[in-house]
């Protein structure tokens, strides 16, 4: 990679402010007089000036580091020196203006409740919470526990999805909690605990990726997604992208492939097909390590390289390269993203990845291997501590006897107390204000309005229930459809931990006193617990003594925290899970001995491709797929209220190919009908020569009629819950002059 491109993303991710973050973070070393080694010891003592802490950013699962300091009034972000490299990292553009959402005028200051005038109106916490407690309480006794869902999300630190799920199944006694990482990890997550035995995004450190000779990136778009991640890419030699846009990362690729949205299953069965016809199959690693190989290579036999073009339309020539470069590197990865997961069958493309990985004998070596690019910020923490429908702390089975024994014995209650598993996230939206489905939900950690599938039905659903509430910092689209709001604290105001990408456990620190009026999600939850009837020594609040809890409840399980204390990540230790006892130095690589699986041994999956629940048509002509831009995170709810990134990104757009375009009767510039079965959005034309002429692309960050969910559907994957965000069929029409004057709104 060339160093003018380098310097490019450099650019794009806010290099104006690297300098004025250079030059706070130098009169921070001064002013907080803290250690010279930039190891993380900073005591939280109110809003005093020039004080400085060592924390993370609030978005993505990279959990970049960052030094905040605070100024008078101002806070200062600068990226954090990396432990035992004495050099800086990076922040992209919404990591380097996350403060400005800290006083974002429409911060939530005060609990509203919806009066009879069907408007919110402020009300005092013992008002709020008297209310939700005993409107829980009333539909519990005359519904049943399950007539209250929970509603969680992989941005919650892992302290707070911790009580969570403790919440719903004790205090509540609900099986009705799922969260948005179902949108998110599901499909990646079942396929890795198939074929490894253990699901952990990147069962590798981030760092492992500079020394790869080839990495595979199939569906994840770094360069725009995690910018700081693309440095380590740039660092390998080459990059194979298959993603059916031409995006910044497919820019610096050596190889970029483009297949048909919903056709990458087809495509690993190829490349399988490929590697073992061409002479790649690492015979020793496959009889010494994996088991199922036979079964699966039955299946890949059918993919001839002709045949994978047809259903892909990736060119035989460029299948052959990809091979040739994975099996021709010394060091390799095949990496996932959302790209290749999001898909119906999402669980079985990850498989054919990973049957991919084994058969080229890469998992479970050192300078190789295959990962999934988790997404939220604590995306990976967030799967594992029980917030998710099947699961209990420690990434147990909440079906498994021993379990719900141990996890029943850290809550001090009988195991028969606690119920079976839920539904996925999708299906419990589904189902909200139906006569099986919740008549209450409590919402703490995302925003379904704009970014669950098929958007209009979850709105209505939501809004059919007898209750909703959402806690947040800003009034998002789901709040301000919520009968009550409550009004949290953010990241540079709590303490915590959140779990990085590669299983790191990273401390959240606060450097703020939280606004008057403001509680915090563990404040909240215990609150509410004891209103609930809950005893008071069930529910701690302290971040600290939550996580000290975790521990417990996590000993012995899959992700076992219990060796990870504050004391240690407050002197600086580095710590991946599994890290079972105090004095173990963590497991930054898994597998280099053994696959989780009894016998250890990874598993081939033997996976058949088949089309996405829809297909474009007569009616419908086109693929519809879509994604994030830098600039945006998720929903929107944090940087739409950022000005530089909602200046940088304003409104909803969508991504044509010049002669669909024209087809279409659109123009670049001006604003299109987007429309799919389920619903139409309205968003300005981008046209993009490099695009497919069968695809177009819409980023899901914006409300109203910009929502891409509009369009989506609920087709899930079987195995894993898992939304076809990836793939729906739509087609484009021109908005007559009269509606173009009215532009794409703000709305809800
Ligand atoms: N700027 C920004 N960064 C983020 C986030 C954000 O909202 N904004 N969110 C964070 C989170 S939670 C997540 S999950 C990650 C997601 O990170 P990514 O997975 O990188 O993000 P996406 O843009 O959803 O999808 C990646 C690519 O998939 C491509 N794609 C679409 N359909 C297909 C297909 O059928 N096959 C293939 N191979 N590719 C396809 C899209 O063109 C897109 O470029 O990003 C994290 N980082
Ligand atoms: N079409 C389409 N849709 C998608 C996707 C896609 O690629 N395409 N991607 C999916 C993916 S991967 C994801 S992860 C989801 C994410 O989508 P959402 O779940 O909507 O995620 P966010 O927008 O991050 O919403 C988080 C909300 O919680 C608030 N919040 C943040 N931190 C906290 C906290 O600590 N406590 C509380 N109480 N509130 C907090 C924020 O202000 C915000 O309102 O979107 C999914 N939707
Ligand atoms: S890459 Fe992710 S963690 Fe790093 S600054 Fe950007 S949003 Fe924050
Ligand atoms: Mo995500």
């Amino acid at each position: 990679m060339s160093d003018a491109r380098a310097e490019d993303t450099a650019r794009a991710d806010g290099t104006d402010h690297a300098a004025a973050g250079r030059r706070a973070a130098r009169t921070d070393h001064a002013a907080a007089g803290r250690r010279p080694d930039g190891t993380d010891r900073a005591d939280r003592a109110g809003t005093g000036t020039g004080r400085t802490v060592l924390t993370h950013c609030p978005y993505c699962a990279l959990q970049c580091g960052t030094e905040l300091t605070s100024a008078g009034d101002r806070v200062t972000v600068a990226p954090a020196v990396l432990a035992g490299t004495g050099k800086r990292g990076g922040l992209c553009q919404k990591g380097w203006t996350a403060p400005e959402v800290l006083t974002t005028a429409d911060r939530l200051r005060t609990p509203l409740v919806r009066g009879a005038d069907g408007r919110l109106a402020p009300a005092t916490w013992d008002a709020a919470l008297d209310l939700v407690a005993g409107r829980l309480t009333e539909l519990r006794d005359a519904h049943g526990p399950d007539a209250v869902g929970v509603f969680g999300g992989g941005g919650l630190t892992n302290e707070k999805a911790y009580l969570l799920g403790k919440f719903a199944r004790v205090a509540l006694g609900t099986s009705r909690i799922d969260y948005n990482g179902r949108f998110c990890m599901s499909s990646a997550a079942a396929a890795g605990n198939a074929a490894f035995g253990v699901d952990r995004g990147l069962p590798f450190p981030v760092t492992d990726l500079d020394g790869a000779d080839v990495v595979l990136l199939a569906g994840a778009n770094p360069a725009e997604t995690m910018p700081p991640l693309v440095r380590h890419l740039d660092r390998a030699g080459a990059l194979v992208v298959v993603d059916p846009r031409r995006t910044a990362t497919a820019e610096r690729a050596a190889l970029h492939l483009r297949p048909a949205p919903g056709t990458d299953l087809a495509l690993a069965l190829g490349l399988l097909q490929l590697t073992v016809v061409d002479g790649h199959l690492d015979r020793a690693y496959v009889e010494e390590r994996t088991g199922g190989f036979e079964e699966t290579w039955r299946r890949a036999l059918a993919w001839t390289p002709e045949r994978t073009e047809r259903t892909t339309g990736v060119p035989v020539a460029a299948q052959r390269e990809a091979v040739r470069l994975l099996a021709g590197a010394r060091r390799a990865y095949v990496l996932t993203g959302r790209g290749a997961e999001q898909h119906s069958k999402g669980t079985d493309t990850v498989s054919a990845f990973i049957n991919l990985a084994l058969a080229l004998g890469l998992p479970g070596r050192e300078g190789s291997g295959y990962g999934c690019l988790t997404g939220q910020g604590n995306g990976q923490g967030g799967r594992e501590l029980g917030q998710k429908s099947d699961q209990l702390p420690g990434y147990r089975l909440i079906t498994d006897p021993a379990a719900r024994a141990h996890v029943a014995g850290v809550w001090g209650v009988d195991p028969e107390r606690l119920p079976g598993p839920g539904p996925s996230a999708y299906e419990l939206l589904d189902s909200l204000g139906t006569e099986h489905g919740p008549r209450a939900l409590l919402v703490f950690g995302s925003n379904p309005v704009v970014s669950a599938p098929h958007a209009g039905h979850v709105t209505e659903r939501l809004a059919a229930l007898d209750l909703l509430v959402v806690a947040d910092f800003v009034p998002s689209e789901t709040a301000r459809l919520a009968d009550v709001v409550l009004p949290v604290t953010q990241w540079a105001e709590e303490e915590g931990t959140l779990t990085s990408l590669e299983g790191r456990v990273l401390r959240r620190r606060g450097l703020l006193d939280p606004p008057p009026g403001v509680r915090s999600d563990l404040e909240v939850l215990r609150g509410l617990a004891v209103r609930l009837g809950e005893p008071a020594e069930r529910w701690p609040d302290r971040p600290g003594e939550v996580f000290d809890e975790l521990r417990r409840a996590t000993a012995g399980g899959r992700a076992d925290y219990s060796g990870v204390s504050y004391e240690r990540l407050d002197a600086g230790e580095v710590l991946h899970w599994p890290c079972p006892a105090p004095g173990h130095p963590g497991t930054p690589r898994l597998f280099l001995d053994s696959f989780g699986h009894p016998d250890g041994r990874a598993r081939f999956v033997p996976v058949e491709h088949r089309d996405a629940a829809e297909q474009p048509g007569e009616s419908f002509d086109l693929y519809g797929t879509t994604g994030r831009v830098l600039a945006h995170y998720q929903s929107g709810a944090q940087t739409r209220r950022v000005e530089r990134l909602a200046e940088a990104v304003p409104e909803a757009y969508v991504e044509i190919h010049p002669d669909t375009a024209r087809r279409a009767g659109v123009v670049e510039g001006g604003l299109a009908r987007v429309v799919s079965a389920r619903g139409a959005v309205v968003a300005r034309v981008r046209t993009v020569e490099s695009l497919r002429t069968d695809t177009v692309f819409l980023p899901f960050h914006f409300p109203g009629e910009g929502r891409a969910n509009l369009l989506t559907s609920g087709a899930l994957d079987p195995r894993s819950g898992m939304p076809e965000f990836k793939v729906s069929a739509v087609r484009v029409e021109p908005v007559d002059e009269e509606e173009q004057t009215t532009g794409t709104g703000d709305g809800t």
